[in-house]
């Protein structure tokens, strides 16, 4: 006997060997055992009525059964917030400008530094609920807002245990390159080699599932960066990096070049980095949300990245500054909308190619016998309307790990 099936409806497995758009199965049956996809197919072929085969069988009742969606980059937990800046941006400040009168990150990073870990996971959580009640399933979260070692740690505790309490599978990255703090004021060479000092200690704690940083002219340095991701494999860290946002720094060669997992943002990456994707395995992480707050008119190369056959993620860059975002659903609009990417695309993005930015391509982001049973049910006619609609949710379940949870958007009580 199976824990349990859901049959009935149309099942977007967004596997890559399937043909049909969505990878989907028409009146699919698909059975869950320990967490995972026990079987799958068209529920024509089960070997035998629902009922005898699993102990609780849930009829869809014509709603797409999908992999619950995947944010593979966020910064959720921080202190504070920024809605002044955002004020100060609408009177005609840039988001450089800001940054380099010492706001913009730097801001957040006071706030994070001042605000007890109990204040940061009780500040992030309803943003976290936010996102999972849109059926996300699986949350990368990076630090970022410490940048010293004990406040980057503080960080990355919050992230673990956010994943404790709710239903939820949170992936972390350590982001000490985020940007130079006040202590370091004009000795950036200095603050990176502190950073890549605390690697050990980062990578002992466990905390950390990746490496992040940020490459650009308000941050840290091509050959920097370069430093920091020798020092991260030395450690056993994979990376993934913020390249190219605001200028070409070469990000997107230098992030292939290590292996990375995902280049993310990627708005003036050139040619020679798309290549360099293409042959290293690296997905493209591309944020509209970002794009659209910081009004950006630079568009990422979609032409060049499909060319070369870079697997394109979507994710929503939740953050104080360039992406007060925390809606899923949103990003798959606006990656059609203003990347022009096609549904499919976009879906794709928040699923199977998010999970391989996170390098768990193996288990998750797409439905396959043996991979996670994490799921969300769409009260939907075609996946289209799932990046058609606005501000329009229209989830119907959402399990993870086998286990059915719904999440509201409200504060969590506990
Ligand atoms: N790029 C971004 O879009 C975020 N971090 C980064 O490196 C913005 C972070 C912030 O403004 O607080
Ligand atoms: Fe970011």
């Amino acid at each position: 006997m199976w824990d349990s099936l859901w049959h009935k409806g149309p099942i977007g497995t967004m596997a890559a060997g399937r043909d049909a758009p969505y990878g989907a199965i028409e009146a699919g049956a698909i059975a869950v055992e320990a967490g995972r996809i026990a079987w799958l197919g068209p529920a024509s072929e089960l070997p035998g009525p629902p009922e005898d085969l699993a102990r609780d069988c849930h009829d869809l009742e014509g709603r797409w059964l999908t992999p619950g969606l995947i944010d593979c980059h966020t910064h959720l937990v921080y202190g504070g917030d920024r809605a002044g800046e955002f004020e100060l941006r609408l009177q005609g400040a840039s988001y450089e400008e800001i940054a380099r009168a010492g706001g913009g990150i730097r801001s957040t990073v006071s706030a994070t530094r001042a605000a007890s870990e109990d204040a940061l996971l009780e500040a992030a959580r309803p943003r976290l609920r936010h996102l999972l009640a849109e059926g996300v399933t699986t949350v990368e979260i990076k630090s970022g807002y410490g940048l010293s070692l004990e406040d980057e740690l503080k960080m990355l505790r919050v992230a673990r245990r956010l994943g404790a309490l709710e239903p939820a599978e949170i992936h972390t990255s350590f982001l000490g390159a985020h940007a130079v703090p006040p202590e370091f004021e004009g000795r950036d060479e200095a603050y990176l080699q502190s950073v890549i000092d605390m690697l050990p200690a980062v990578a002992e704690s466990g905390l950390a599932d990746a490496v992040d940083a940020f490459c650009e002219g308000i941050a840290f340095s091509a050959e920097q960066t370069d430093r920091l991701f020798a020092a991260a494999a030395a450690q056993g860290l994979p990376v993934k990096l913020h390249a190219d946002q605001l200028s070409d720094l070469g990000g997107a060669a230098l992030a292939a070049g290590h292996g990375a997992l995902s280049a993310d943002h990627l708005e003036y990456s050139n040619e020679a980095g798309i290549d360099a994707m293409a042959r290293a395995g690296t997905v493209a992480v591309l944020l509209p949300g970002a794009f659209y707050v910081l009004r950006e008119t630079k568009l990422p190369p979609v032409e060049g990245l499909r060319a070369a056959g870079v697997p394109i993620a979507i994710a929503s860059d939740c953050n104080p500054g360039s992406a007060p975002v925390t809606s899923l659903l949103l990003m798959l609009n606006m990656a059609c909308t203003l990347f022009r990417l096609t549904p499919e695309e976009a879906f794709a993005g928040v699923t199977r190619h998010a999970a391989r930015a996170l390098g768990l391509g193996a288990s998750h982001g797409s439905l396959e016998v043996g991979k996670a049973a994490d799921f969300a049910v769409w009260e939907i006619e075609r996946p289209a309307e799932l990046a058609y609609r606005i501000g329009f949710n229209p989830l119907s379940a959402r399990i993870k790990a086998g286990v059915r949870s719904q999440v509201g958007p409200g504060p969590a009580t506990s």
